[in-house]
């Protein structure tokens, strides 16, 4: 059974998942306009991913005995001034999950709550992972700068990025 601190904790997380998948899905919507379909399918696939993280966590809390929050979301930016931007973005966004999740872990120890604890160290190496490629990323976009003809070969690798992931 979750401690009602535990739960409210969990539901704050399954919310930031949910804001996580819109934020993705709207920098793929933008890219899509902007017709680089390689960034676009990338971020697609991003705001899949953030969704499925949401569901783990709802599950979870009602497999528990708790009752998962489905809650109004704030809206996400839906332009920005450059692909640069967006990426910037999209990392610092990342960093911002992995202290949620941060602060979640240690409110489990807190609680002695050895259940949720075990059930979140899968995002605590999800998020490691998460921020490396927005690293990888942001690091290719900085070398490209405004030069057209690389953002149209970063399109083109980003899918791989997708395939292999
Ligand atoms: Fe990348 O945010 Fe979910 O965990």
């Amino acid at each position: 059974m979750l401690s009602k601190t535990i739960e409210q904790a969990l539901n704050k997380q399954i919310r930031i998942e949910a804001e996580s998948s819109q934020v993705y899905l709207a920098m793929a919507v933008w890219a899509e306009v902007k017709g680089l379909e390689g960034i676009s399918n990338f971020m697609y696939d991003q705001s899949d991913e953030e969704r499925e993280h949401m569901l783990k966590l709802i599950k979870f809390v009602n497999e528990r005995g708790g009752h998962a929050l489905i809650s109004e979301l704030s809206a996400p930016s839906i332009s920005f001034t450059s692909f640069k931007e967006m990426f910037e973005l999209l990392l610092k966004h990342e960093i911002f999950v992995s202290e949620s999740i941060n602060e979640l872990v240690h409110t489990s120890l807190q609680e002695r709550d050895y259940a949720t604890h075990n059930f979140l160290q899968w995002y605590v190496s999800e998020q490691i992972e998460e921020e490396a490629v927005a690293r990888t990323i942001l690091d290719k976009v900085n070398m490209i700068g405004d030069d057209k003809g690389g953002l149209y070969l970063f399109d083109r690798d980003i899918q791989q990025l997708t395939v292999n992931s």
